[in-house]
């Protein structure tokens, strides 16, 4: 009983490492359950490393600045040019980071992938024709983009696009709705792909939650009034 109580203990405190008020997002699936085609070890270290490391740093960016400290990542993220100058390069990144890889994570899942089905395909096929040169142009954008970045599928008040972003920038910067993202920094593949980026693309896809996606879309184009 007082082992499992002392167990109890240290998972919680590993839960809470944080200070706040910017926390880790839980991932929504166990560390192996985007095998095969993300392994376990980089699941683990990509959120608990690196996503928590944003987060940390997101914190310490906003202690000069307690006016925005409690502001939702989005909101840091849509008025950048509001916060003070000597703020805002740390908020840009970390902020992103936090922002990038929770929506990453949410957009994935196991035993997903396949195609989109409802409004989610509809709005598809109305942007680039079909689902099959969709994909074309999204995985090419993600092989695209030079050095860390971001691929992205967002909604731009009505139409959707897909644009890639350095570094840990956001879409929402650009007053921009991000539906679907893929990491492409060599963190997320290294470990299994080592530099075969196309390879790690190529994998992710069956991994994609289009119900997620399409949650997303939803949200973006809610219905007139
Ligand atoms: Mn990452």
């Amino acid at each position: 009983m007082l082992a499992l109580a002392v167990t109890c203990l240290l998972a919680t405190g590993s839960q809470a490492a944080e200070p706040g008020p910017h926390m880790l997002v839980k991932l929504p699936y166990a560390y192996n359950a985007l095998e095969p085609y993300i392994d376990r070890l980089t699941v683990e270290i990509h959120h608990d490393k690196h996503h928590r490391a944003y987060v940390a740093n997101l914190n310490r960016a906003l202690e000069g600045a307690t006016a925005y400290s409690a502001m939702p990542v989005e909101e840091l993220l849509r008025h950048l040019d509001r916060l003070p100058e000597g703020t805002r390069t740390g908020v840009r990144n970390n902020a992103g980071g936090v922002a990038n890889h929770a929506i990453y994570w949410r957009c994935m899942g196991p035993g997903m992938g396949g195609a989109p089905t409802g409004e989610m395909a509809g709005a598809i096929d109305v942007a680039f024709g079909s689902f099959g040169k969709f994909k074309e142009l999204f995985t090419a954008a993600a092989l695209g983009r030079f050095g860390s970045g971001w691929a992205w599928l967002v909604d731009d008040h009505g139409t959707l696009e897909i644009v890639t972003t350095p570094n840990q920038d956001s879409p929402i910067s650009d007053g921009k709705t991000p539906l679907l993202v893929v990491d492409v920094w060599e963190h997320a593949y290294y470990l299994k792909y080592q530099n075969r980026r196309a390879d790690y693309v190529a994998a992710w896809w069956h991994l994609v939650n289009w119900d997620e996606v399409g949650r997303r879309l939803k949200a973006a184009r809610p219905p007139a009034q």
